[in-house]
């Protein structure tokens, strides 16, 4: 069975390190949202795309959930001595493979091919597909201003009043080669529970991605990243009520409702299931909270179910 995956960050990358474990991982595609892409100390950083590469390949820090375990910061330490802005922290380990991406880019090579060699590099057989080659920039407008996705998260911890988020480049970006003969020939595609605004959003809003989507034979699941009207971690829940969104696993069902099949949601919210099945979605209530390997492994299986 071929299986494609939509991707942002930690969630989705939690969720398909499960999801590899019970399917063929070379049956496996994922395609993950470039729209936090940023450019730092002169790098291009794809910190979704790393992401998903280190979780699947058993080196990112579990803790934090993105970075490479056991990492050192020596490097950042010394360009703060410098007198440079260090709000983004980027281990020594991961800097490598920061270098080695602009290197490669600035080489003429595409972010497909980077993506690629480097999951080769890593022993991985999960295919992983960028979601766009082409510049694409989540920008979140605010009372403060609009910054770049990251600079909303990581420097100011999403504390800003979310107004609307904005796609820089999106009218032009194209789907990446591969991505829409990913939906088009999937038998399953998996909405992994990363926020519906600014990861699959971004994807979603990729020029034919929505498309594809309508017309695949594939069954198409979601899991819904709201749980208990809130998100287990990131600012989905702030996003999706700023823009009138209703914060429950129903308005993400809602938001999802044209192209989805299933939607799995939480044992939490299982109230909610009479009104999402009145959308016309078939339902799974399971535990959709990954706190062990086996929590993963369980709710991979239960959207294979779905
Ligand atoms: N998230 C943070 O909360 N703080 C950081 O300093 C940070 C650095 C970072 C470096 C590389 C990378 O690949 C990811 C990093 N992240 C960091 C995670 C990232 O900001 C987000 O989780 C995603 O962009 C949202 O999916």
């Amino acid at each position: 069975m071929k299986i494609t995956a939509l991707a942002g960050g930690v969630g989705a990358a939690r969720f398909l390190t499960g999801l590899a474990r019970i399917v063929k991982p070379e049956d496996l595609t994922v395609i993950i949202n470039t729209g936090d892409d940023i450019n730092l100390f002169g790098l291009h950083i794809s910190p979704d795309i790393d992401i998903v590469t280190y979780t699947l390949a058993g080196i990112v820090d579990e803790a934090k959930g993105w970075g490479i375990k056991d990492d050192t910061f020596h490097a950042l330490t010394t360009l703060k001595t410098l007198g440079v802005d260090t709000w983004f922290n980027l281990g020594d380990r991961d800097l490598a493979t920061h270098i080695y991406r602009t290197n490669r880019l600035r080489q003429g090579a595409t972010l497909t091919e980077v993506t690629d060699e480097i999951r080769i590099k890593l022993g991985l057989k999960t295919c992983l597909l960028p979601m766009s080659n082409d510049h694409f920039e989540t920008k979140i407008k605010t009372p403060q201003g609009t910054m770049h996705f990251e600079e909303y998260f990581v420097k100011h911890q999403c504390k800003p009043q979310f107004l609307a988020a904005e796609f820089d480049g999106q009218a032009t970006a194209k789907p990446a080669p591969g991505v829409l003969d990913a939906l088009s020939d999937a038998d399953l595609v998996i909405v992994c529970p990363s926020n519906p605004v600014v990861s699959v959003g971004t994807i979603l809003s990729i020029a034919g991605v929505r498309d594809a989507l309508l017309r695949t034979k594939a069954r198409v699941v979601a899991v819904s990243p709201i749980v208990a009207g809130a998100t287990i971690k990131g600012p989905a829940d702030k996003m999706l009520n700023g823009l009138g969104i209703e914060v429950s696993a129903f308005g993400v069902a809602q938001f999802y409702a044209d192209f989805l099949d299933a939607i799995v949601i939480d044992s939490r919210d299982a109230a909610e299931q009479t009104r999402i099945a009145k959308l016309g979605l078939a339902v799974k209530v399971t535990n959709t909270v990954m706190k062990t390997f086996d929590d993963k492994v369980a709710l991979a299986t239960a959207v294979l179910q779905a």
